[in-house]
């Protein structure tokens, strides 16, 4: 079985304070992956490194720059962060591997993505466990712009044909109007209370952002807390359910 698991930058970072890991958070996290014994994809956001210097050059999913220092910019703090997730996954002992979106994906002109998968799946069968994340990407006309690691989670679920999707996130699921948890959204109609925006810098769209990319995957998948991560990885479908069609639980 494959899963894709993605940390949120809210998560592994201090969102509000720049380029701040949450390494107590982080540690926990990968002391919860280091017991997975399935073939593992794990995916990590911007959170306060790739989101401020994104913001600082007006870039985000659809805004792009052709300006190469503010791509690079971008980039480096996102590979700091994945540095420091690889680094805290490898103190325990997980075969965990950096890979650079920069390099596999691209836009076109009308935002379509490709990704080139094989060398994922040649780590996985190797027994390794590559970490991805947010980054920039070539984008047909408008420089490079935002890949946010919502559409990395749905892209590489989709094409490794991964059986179990997980987003940990710093809210416990989709919170509706009174702030209970939605149990399941099987589309994005009647949703405008989640549609609104996130509490602290970010270019991907925030929650509503997450729900659209999840809306695309072939299975459904768990938006949950990071106290909860355990019974994700053990098999269970705690916080929110989204999408994945009749697939459900
Ligand atoms: O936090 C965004 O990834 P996300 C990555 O998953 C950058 O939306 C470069 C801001």
């Amino acid at each position: 079985m494959t899963i894709v698991l993605k940390l949120g930058g809210s998560v592994v970072t201090e969102k509000d304070v720049p380029e701040t890991v949450d390494e107590d958070r982080l540690a926990s996290l990968a002391a919860a992956v280091a017991g997975v014994d399935e073939s593992l994809v794990i995916v990590h956001g911007g959170g306060s490194f790739g989101h401020h210097h994104a913001a600082k050059y007006d870039v985000s999913v659809s805004e792009g720059t052709a300006d190469p220092v503010a791509a690079r910019e971008i980039h480096d703090a996102m590979i700091r962060l994945n540095q420091a997730v690889v680094g805290s996954l490898a103190a325990q002992n997980v075969p965990a591997l950096p890979v650079q979106p920069l390099s596999m994906c691209a836009r076109d002109g009308n935002g379509a993505l490709t990704l080139e998968h094989s060398a994922i799946e040649r780590q996985l069968s190797e027994g390794f466990v590559p970490v991805l994340h947010g980054d920039v990407i070539a984008h047909e006309g408008e420089g490079v712009s935002v890949l946010s690691g919502d559409e990395l989670v749905v892209r590489l679920a989709n094409q490794l044909a991964a059986e179990r999707v997980g987003v940990c996130s710093s809210v416990p699921g989709v919170l509706d109007e009174t702030g209970t948890v939605i149990d399941r959204i099987d589309d994005g109609d009647g949703l405008e209370h989640v549609l609104g925006e996130s509490d602290a810098t970010d270019v991907s769209g925030g929650m509503a952002g997450k729900v659209a990319a999840l809306l695309e995957l072939d299975v459904p998948a768990s938006i949950f807390a990071p106290t909860a991560i355990e019974a994700f990885l053990g098999g269970e479908t705690p916080g929110t359910t989204v999408g994945g069609g009749q697939a459900g639980p």
